[in-house]
């Protein structure tokens, strides 16, 4: 069995001591327009099929970090110090323990996140990128865009994509050592294209990702039919960034999210991350395109909502959807 510590050696060799006092770094977040929903490898994070996201410019974490011999690791999130049994706590020195010269060094983690984590927006994808951007500086060890989005994967999966602004496409590989799976960026930009966040709970979710995706995969009768689904969308989806199709755009990547919402759905039991003012927000996307303004919607594990939609409706969407906080691609 290949493990996360051999796919380090590959890529860094040897632990050494690091050679610089610190090392710090941002990622952004990024949200995904076809999703990332199962894994062939839990202990390397290799997913069942490719993603696309879009990173959000300059939302999400910026991390410093030192190492110390005859240390214990400590972690500051947005100035406040986590406790070593805090479940954030423990995947972080987790992921840390890859890269300790010895057993006896710790990590000194200071990070902040200007993303509201309350909106639920992934942000163990900006965390665990901009942790692997702070490990490369940290040692020094010069590495490429590839290598370091591998590094990120193996704390998150969706961290290989934040790695990179942009559309990005996370491609699936098929290597049992993952070397093959890694993001890359699209070369298209596209200035007229918006996202919203809209926060319409702030409440905790019950299940994370990691437990959610790994339950549908195991009991979900259609799970099956994920990959070609998610395939053909991510195929469509590059068609349509290519063109600047928003149209196209928009319509796959809401299907896209309804059809994980569907394998939740019918996961034994169920897994319900949708509160009812969830869907009176997609009613009200819907209502919009009956109205000729084209406003598509997207939805993670939880029960927010993320609006795509051009800048041309922008005023539009900002005066019905209150509160919501608008990024431009
Ligand atoms: C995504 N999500 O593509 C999908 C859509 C949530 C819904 O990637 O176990 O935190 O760390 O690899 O990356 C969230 O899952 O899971 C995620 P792990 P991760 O953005």
């Amino acid at each position: 069995m290949i493990t996360p510590q051999d796919s380090i050696a590959a890529i860094v060799g040897h632990i050494t001591p690091p050679i610089k006092k610190e090392g710090t770094a941002f990622a952004p977040t990024n949200i995904a327009l076809c999703k990332y929903w199962g894994k062939r490898d839990e202990s390397l994070n290799l997913p069942v099929t490719s993603s696309l996201s879009l990173s959000l410019g300059n939302k999400g974490t910026r991390t410093t970090l030192s190492a110390k011999k005859n240390a214990q690791d400590t972690v500051l999130f947005n100035d406040k110090a986590i406790p070593s049994s805090d479940p954030f706590f423990k995947r972080l020195s987790y992921y840390l323990d890859l890269f300790r010269p010895e057993l006896d060094w710790g990590f000194q983690v200071i990070t902040h996140n200007n993303i509201p984590t309350a909106a639920g927006v992934a942000s163990s994808a900006s965390g665990f990128a901009a942790l692997a951007l702070a490990l490369n500086q940290l040692f020094d060890w010069n590495l490429n865009k590839k290598q370091l989005s591998i590094l990120a994967r193996l704390g998150s999966g969706s961290a290989c994509r934040s790695i990179y602004s942009g559309f990005v496409e996370w491609h699936v590989g098929q290597d049992p050592n993952g070397m093959d799976s890694y993001a890359e960026p699209l070369d298209v930009s596209w200035p007229e294209l918006c996202l919203g966040i809209l926060t319409v709970s702030t409440e905790k979710k019950e299940m994370s990702s990691r437990s959610a995706m790994k339950q549908t995969r195991a009991t979900s009768l259609f799970y099956k039919c994920w990959p070609e689904k998610a395939q053909r969308d991510l195929m469509a989806l590059k068609k349509a960034i290519k063109i600047r199709d928003f149209s196209q755009l928009g319509s796959i990547s809401e299907s896209n999210a309804f059809a994980m919402k569907a394998l939740m759905l019918t996961t034994e039991p169920p897994i319900l991350y949708w509160q009812p003012e969830t869907l009176n927000a997609i009613r009200k996307v819907s209502d919009l395109r009956k109205q000729g303004i084209e406003v598509y919607c997207t939805i993670d594990a939880g029960p927010n909502l993320i609006l795509l939609f051009e800048e041309k409706n922008k005023r539009r969407v900002e005066q019905l959807f209150i509160g919501i906080e608008i990024e431009v691609g």
